[in-house]
């Protein structure tokens, strides 16, 4: 998709499409549009990103909370986002036995008991046994502190989601390298 065809979208056929670049938050995308045209990718994050910003604290809050926890409840169930799903799935986390899921769970309660949202973390850059080490490393931060992390993970989902969109054109028609000469045939 290239950004000539994002800025001649409509308001509906642009949160359809953009919709879950920040996971359950359509309004981000809704506001992203009327700040169209945007130049290339890196301008239409910066739209996406600038939203979250300008949030008070409670906006920041409420993004974070519509993250699903890493191999949690919603997982199990088969209630996440297509793109959530992909992410957990590829970070190897749809494969854990009771006893990782158990673990994870746990820390992702403290985690959440301590801050009031839930630990988000770019899955598609980290591999399962990564989610607890950062799980419990994160979990002895200052909030405030944590809080900033924590929305740097929500940008990096973003950007890397906001990425697939972009070069999901099927790849441009080029002509094919010519074929090798065939090989000579022994004894010509
Ligand atoms: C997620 C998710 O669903 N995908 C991802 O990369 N991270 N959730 C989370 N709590 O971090």
């Amino acid at each position: 998709m290239d950004m000539e065809k994002v800025n001649a979208m409509d308001f509906g056929e642009f949160v359809d499409v953009f919709g879950n670049v920040i996971e359950r938050c359509p309004l981000i995308a809704a506001a992203v549009w009327s700040q169209r045209p945007f130049s290339d990718l890196e301008d239409l994050e910066k739209h996406f990103f600038a939203f979250i910003d300008t949030l008070p604290l409670s906006g920041q809050e409420g993004v974070l909370r519509c993250h699903p926890d890493l191999a949690g409840g919603e997982l199990q169930r088969g209630a996440l986002s297509a793109e959530s799903l992909r992410e957990q799935s590829g970070a190897g986390l749809a494969g854990l036995g009771a006893a990782e899921r158990g673990q994870l769970a746990e820390l992702n309660a403290r985690y959440r008991a301590r801050f009031g949202f839930p630990f988000v973390l770019a899955a598609r850059l980290c591999d399962r046994a990564a989610v607890p080490r950062e799980l419990e490393r994160r979990l002895q931060r200052p909030p405030a502190q944590e809080l900033r992390t924590a929305l740097g993970e929500v940008k990096k989902i973003g950007h890397l989601r906001l990425a697939d969109l972009l070069q999901s054109a099927p790849p441009r028609c080029t002509p094919a390298p010519a074929a090798p000469p065939a090989p000579r045939e022994e004894g010509n």
